[in-house]
């Protein structure tokens, strides 16, 4: 008796919480991966950006593509670097951090491409004055040697997650109600990009979603929508763009291809935030004089100011430094 009385209860107790995974799943849809040819305009690739979250342009730049796999990789391996076993970065994944912009000028050209910049702008335009370009990284998914396992899939997370916004409880819950976005990231692809050697994995329509415990990985284990997860394959030249809020990660290379995918990715995001790499010590002042005036506003070197006061806008770096206190002499390195 007792236990029929029970056994009611929580049956509807079951049931309720199946309409909630539902409902929540529905809510949670993962949409199709966008994709545009390379005559697309910037208005539309923000567009399928704000819808889906993601988007792929085929065919941007093969020849720019080219040059900066092949300029990164005259330079050897030397200052890249693995990351550990189980690390967000990847253990067999090889990253050149912030100095590539140096390393290759066709990383330069590719940093400052107008139709990405004008799509990006028109989507972070209204939450900043400018943007910055934040990080620089070459990005090669190493297949496993020997007879070393393939390394797990990157985890599946936000960028906006490295300023803590992704879990940011005072911000609008979702992008329907008015969150906004912090940063969108630009993967160019310098070899193909196929799925089993490491294709970047994407959630589309994710960047909708209401933000979830945990900004990666952290105590909330694997997203129930994993498998649903869309690979961007994607040829050499082509490009895949992403916004702060979009869930995504490198896939896992299999070894099925004896190659390396090789990445160059770019986050710019709202002019006001700190920005990931610091370009200004990665590379001597000499290399960062050499880059293009748009070069050097977007790593906020030089133009318009990066703060938001209307009434200054000269360069970021004022007077000449003419030497400390103690008689320390005038250094060149904060002159430009
Ligand atoms: O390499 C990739 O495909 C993505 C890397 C990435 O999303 C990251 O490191 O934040
Ligand atoms: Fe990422």
């Amino acid at each position: 008796m007792a236990a029929r009385g029970w056994a009611l209860p929580l049956g509807a107790a079951a049931c309720g919480l199946a309409v909630w995974v539902a409902l929540r799943r529905r809510k949670r849809a993962v949409l199709a991966l966008p994709r545009l040819s390379s005559d697309a305009g910037a208005s539309a690739l923000a567009a399928a950006l704000q819808r889906c979250g993601v988007v792929v342009v085929e065919g941007l730049a093969p020849e720019l593509a080219e040059q900066a796999k092949r300029e990164l990789a005259d330079k050897g391996l030397q200052g890249t670097f693995h990351g550990a076993e189980g690390s967000f970065a990847g253990h067999h994944t090889r990253r050149n951090a912030g100095k590539a912009l140096g390393e290759s000028l066709a990383a330069q050209e590719l940093a400052q491409h107008p139709l990405i910049l004008e799509a990006v702008e028109k989507v972070l335009l209204r939450w900043c004055k400018r943007i910055n370009l934040g990080t620089c990284s070459a990005i090669s998914v190493e297949p496993p040697s020997g007879n070393e396992a393939p390394a797990p899939p990157q985890v599946l997370h936000r960028d906006n997650s490295m300023w803590g916004a992704s879990t940011w409880p005072w911000l609008p819950s979702s992008s329907f109600k008015g969150r906004p976005e912090f940063s969108v990231s630009v993967m160019w692809a310098l070899s193909d990009f196929t799925a089993s050697n490491g294709a970047t994995r994407f959630l589309p329509g994710s960047n909708h979603w209401p933000a979830q415990g945990g900004a990666y990985g952290k105590g909330v284990g694997p997203l129930p929508e994993e498998a649903d997860a869309v690979k961007a394959t994607m040829a050499r030249g082509s490009v895949a763009l992403w916004l702060g809020n979009t869930l995504h990660g490198a896939g896992a290379h299999s070894g099925k291809e004896p190659s390396a995918r090789h990445g160059l990715v770019f986050i710019y995001n709202l002019g006001w935030l700190k920005p990931e790499h610091n370009f200004h010590w990665a590379m001597p002042p000499g290399v960062l004089r050499s880059f293009s005036p748009k070069l050097q506003e977007l790593i906020g070197l030089f133009g318009q100011n990066a703060v938001e006061h209307e009434w200054y806008t000269g360069p970021v770096y004022t007077q000449p430094y003419l030497g400390g206190p103690s008689g320390s002499s005038a250094g060149e390195g904060v002159q430009f």
